[in-house]
């Protein structure tokens, strides 16, 4: 806060002004400039003498207005009245009353099962209305498993998550992270970031043989199952449809059984 002194009377301290004359030439009243945060409270001490009290009358938000001008005129009894007035600059100091806010409550992304480490996956961003390191904002994962944490990384500062280790669709279809964002108050915004894995065809068809009869006799009838095989890909989609040919002249056929054995 500052003053400064002006006006036509006399001025000495904020809250207390002296006015030579006596009687009905001596200070009437104070008058403050209307204004929605503070009012003026003469009060009288002792001896007579008038001072000025400035009394809140609301909760100041340094983030709408930061700054507060008032004029406050002090008048006397005086016909005509003369007058001293004050300019009082009240600067509001900042109280760590915002959380911080995250631009979205929740991300989704997709990565390629074949991601490589390292790779930035995205950035996430908060912001605080407030000043200073009440509006300093750092972050972190919330709780979430080892296996995830070990996987994705957050940078503190700047919120950017990177992809630490390899991706495997077969293992996990998507993944829900916890990210935080704290301010320097210690104030803290939750977001999540739901990362969903694309596959890829990463996996080859893999075949076991159940049964198989051998030696087959020459003259058991055409339509005999000789093998039971079961085909294999644990890819999705397109990636994981298998198709089966046997290689090589013999007279035998592959066949399609109900469920996944295929026989032949
Ligand atoms: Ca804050
Ligand atoms: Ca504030
Ligand atoms: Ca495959
Ligand atoms: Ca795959």
């Amino acid at each position: 806060a500052g003053q400064s002194g002006s006006g036509t009377g006399s001025s000495s301290g904020e809250r207390r002004r002296l006015d030579a004359d006596v009687g009905r030439n001596s200070l009437k009243g104070y008058e403050l400039e209307p204004n929605e945060y503070f009012a003026v409270e003469v009060k009288e001490r002792q001896d007579g003498s008038k001072f000025a009290e400035l009394v809140l009358r609301r909760a100041l938000d340094r983030e709408t207005e930061p700054s507060i001008h008032l004029v406050l005129t002090a008048l006397d009894g005086g016909d005509p009245p003369r007058s001293g007035s004050a300019q009082l600059w009240i600067n509001v100091t900042d109280a760590n009353d915002n959380p911080p806010v995250f631009a979205q409550d929740r991300y989704r992304v997709s990565l390629r099962e074949d991601a490589p480490p390292g790779l930035i996956v995205l950035n996430v961003s908060a912001s605080d209305a407030d000043a200073g390191t009440n509006a300093r904002i750092t972050y972190s994962f919330g709780k979430m498993p080892a296996k995830v944490l070990q996987k994705f990384l957050v940078d503190a500062e700047s919120g950017t998550i990177t992809l630490q280790e390899g991706l495997d669709y077969e293992d996990t279809h998507a993944f829900t992270l916890a990210v935080e964002a704290k301010d320097g108050g210690g104030l803290v915004a939750h977001c999540e970031v739901e990362v969903e894995i694309l596959d890829m065809n990463d996996n080859t068809p893999h075949i076991t043989i159940l049964s198989l009869s051998s030696p087959v006799s020459e003259d058991v009838p055409a339509g005999t199952v000789v093998a039971l095989l079961n085909v294999n890909d644990p890819d999705s989609g397109e990636n994981g449809q298998v198709s089966c040919e046997l290689s090589g002249e013999a007279p035998l056929s592959i066949v399609a059984s109900s469920g996944s054995p295929v026989a032949y």
